[in-house]
């Protein structure tokens, strides 16, 4: 069977994943949850008992979550060499690097940013001092990543690879949550224009947004999250 990513809307960091299925090219299938309400059912927990997406039904069956697991599940199976590089070699640890500090402290730093925004019971000055250090810690992450950038066309060397997905998936949440404008950080955005220009980045944003666009013929179609929970998930 294919590999099944089940991908969260609105906004998801699984964006990106789906980008990248689409330039590693091998058949996949996909599964939309929104976030804001089935992901929060009881039953979600049989896919992933923290509640989050992105979580990958491999083609054998078994359910892997974590953004660099996934990552890493796709890198295994790039014979092609697409997506990722060599083991071992100095554009494959840069790679990993970078797609580590993105999935952490860069991620992590919007944080103050949701919790604000999806606060249940209003709290207007815990909200105010969410934004105020959500704000600072996005600013900063920027300006280190801005400082780890080269000239490369990509994040590494002059294709999209596994740690373009990573940044695409979560970068445009500057804009979501009115940071500061893209244009602070030069590189990062002439990175983010190449990418959000890309087919297979305007396929996944364009899937994100419940439309039907036509990719590169590796998706193969969704599924149901309530069959992927019946057929895949823990008892
Ligand atoms: N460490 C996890 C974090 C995943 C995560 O935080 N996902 C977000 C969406 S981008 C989520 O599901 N948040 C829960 C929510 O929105 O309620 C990973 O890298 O996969």
């Amino acid at each position: 069977m294919e590999p099944i990513l089940i991908y969260g809307f609105p906004a998801g960091s699984s964006m990106g994943l789906v980008s990248s299925l689409e330039w590693l090219g091998k058949p996949y299938r996909l599964c939309r949850v929104d976030m804001l309400g089935e992901m929060r059912d009881p039953s979600y927990a049989r896919l992933n008992a923290r509640h989050e997406t992105p979580a990958l039904v491999t083609d054998d069956g078994r359910v892997i979550t974590e953004t660099m697991a996934i990552a890493h599940w796709f890198a295994a199976r790039d014979t092609e060499r697409r997506i990722s590089f060599a083991p071992k070699s100095p554009e494959a640890d840069r790679m990993h690097q970078l797609m580590a500090y993105l999935n952490t402290g860069f991620t992590g730093a919007f944080s103050p940013l949701w919790s604000a925004l999806e606060m249940e019971t209003p709290d207007p000055v815990l909200q105010q001092s969410l934004r105020t250090w959500g704000r600072k810690a996005v600013i900063e992450r920027h300006d280190k990543l801005e400082a780890m950038l080269g000239d490369t066309a990509y994040l590494v060397g002059d294709h999209p690879t596994l740690a373009d997905g990573v940044l695409i998936g979560v970068a445009r949440w500057l804009d979501y949550h009115e940071v500061a404008p893209a244009s602070r950080w030069p590189r990062i955005e002439a990175i983010r224009r190449r990418l959000e220009a890309d087919p297979a980045v305007r396929f996944a944003t364009a899937l994100e947004d419940g439309e039907t666009p036509v990719g590169s013929g590796a998706f193969k179609g969704h599924i149901p999250l309530a069959e992927v929970i019946e057929h895949f998930g823990r008892a």
